[in-house]
């Protein structure tokens, strides 16, 4: 299971977080945000951060899960809203790309 992850937030800005657990419990947290919560399987669970500075941050899982534990880790990386803007303008430009390729490769 690969569950490193990166996520891009804006500064200043409240992040809603939906949580849930395709396998067993997990408690996912950012400390340095003031966030944590359970991740259960079938269940979400509702959170949300605010993040007053940029910069990295971590978030790790706090339940002992079993094997792959010590490799859930996730990075946090919050952007002022500008290079926010530009970053996600970005995502959306080379997803449209990457649509038009695909159906230009199908011959549509
Ligand atoms: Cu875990």
């Amino acid at each position: 299971m690969n569950t490193t992850n990166t996520l891009r937030v804006p500064v200043d800005t409240q992040v809603n977080l939906r949580v849930t657990s395709a396998d067993v419990f997990h408690n996912f947290g950012i400390p340095e945000l003031k966030v944590k919560t359970d991740a259960i399987p079938g269940e979400t669970t509702d959170t949300w951060f605010k993040a007053s500075d940029t910069g990295n941050y971590s978030a790790h899982c706090y339940e002992l899960c079993g094997q792959g534990h010590s490799y859930m880790d996730a990075d946090i990386i919050v952007m002022d809203q500008e290079a926010y803007q530009d970053w996600y303008d970005s995502q959306s430009a080379s997803a449209n790309n990457d649509t038009a390729a695909n159906v230009a490769a199908a011959g549509v």
